[in-house]
């Protein structure tokens, strides 16, 4: 890959680069994480069906960002350098604001955690009897912090989203986060596909509006469960991950020296399982 771009930072699966004064091109790359790492196998198309997916989202949202006076930071997927064309995003830079944006609709990984230490998540107080994987009564904003790099994120309480951003401003992103969550879940069950939960980062244009930034509801930032096997009482097989997770186990693998290479039938499951779930969210072929 040759990009003559500055680069602005890189992540475990995605790089950031300069692309002019106000514009930044984000570029998805064929990289999977699992169990915290970064696997030394590449999943063929996977920056490039993420990339398109998040495009959708971007549009499917639009109605509900309009109705916050707030739009998305997304210029184009198609006027992009062709040796990442496909898999990068050309976008508005924005001040991003310092918060991550979670809103969660099951109880899931460190929720579950929570609620059984407290009955709680966060600041929402949730009736008894839940387990790992249950519909929560209503959806909950759980924000964190973005952690340093090879930390975890550091949950939250509301006050500290308020300290960070500003009262009004802080309402705000909970409100949206919820209204976005809430769309986005209705428009992927309508397609077989629980949004268990899903991340929103956010920032400031120029003119000092609110802009929904990043790449936005992809097995990477969310937790997709298939609906019709959906059974509260035990984790949920991960739509996109479970054939690496499982096979890592099985691998021997003891998650902490350096991940072995997937085999390419895994690989394969994988890669079929990113397009599926594309495929059925959008009704429309990978191209
Ligand atoms: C960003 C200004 O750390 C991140 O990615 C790691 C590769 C997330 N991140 C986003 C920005 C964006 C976006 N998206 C934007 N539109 N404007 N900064 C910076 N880091």
């Amino acid at each position: 890959m040759s990009l003559d771009l500055p680069l602005v930072a890189r992540g475990k699966v995605r790089e950031i680069y300069d692309a002019g004064p106000d514009r930044l091109l984000l570029v998805a790359s064929d990289r999977i994480s699992a169990y915290d790492h970064v696997l030394p196998t590449p999943i063929p198309d996977k920056g490039k069906v993420l990339t398109q997916l998040s495009v959708w989202w971007f549009d499917q949202l639009a109605p509900v960002l309009s109705s916050f006076g707030a739009s998305h930071h997304l210029i184009s997927a198609s006027d992009v350098p062709a040796s990442v064309a496909g898999r990068a995003m050309l976008v508005r830079r924005l001040e991003m604001l310092p918060v991550e944006c979670v809103a969660r609709g099951y109880l899931s990984g460190s929720g579950t955690v929570e609620y059984s230490r407290t009955g709680s998540i966060r600041d929402v107080a949730l009736p008894p009897g839940l387990a790992e994987g249950s519909r929560l009564p209503s959806p909950v904003f759980t924000p964190s912090t973005k952690a340093e790099v090879g930390e975890h994120d550091e949950a939250i309480d509301f006050a500290a989203v308020e300290a960070a951003v500003g009262e009004p401003r802080a309402a705000e992103l909970r409100e949206l986060t919820l209204a976005l969550y809430s769309r986005a879940a209705e428009i992927a069950l309508d397609a077989g596909i629980i949004l268990a939960d899903t991340k929103f980062e956010f920032g400031l244009s120029s003119d000092g509006g609110l802009v929904l930034g990043d790449e936005v509801l992809t097995p990477d930032s969310s937790r997709f469960w298939p609906a019709a096997t959906w059974s509260p009482g035990s984790v949920q097989p991960s739509y996109d991950k479970q054939y690496v997770r499982d096979w890592l186990t099985s691998s021997g693998w003891d998650r902490v020296s350096p991940p072995p290479e997937l085999p390419e039938d895994v690989v394969a499951a994988t890669r079929e399982r990113y397009i599926t779930a594309f495929e059925q969210l959008t009704g429309r072929p990978v191209t």
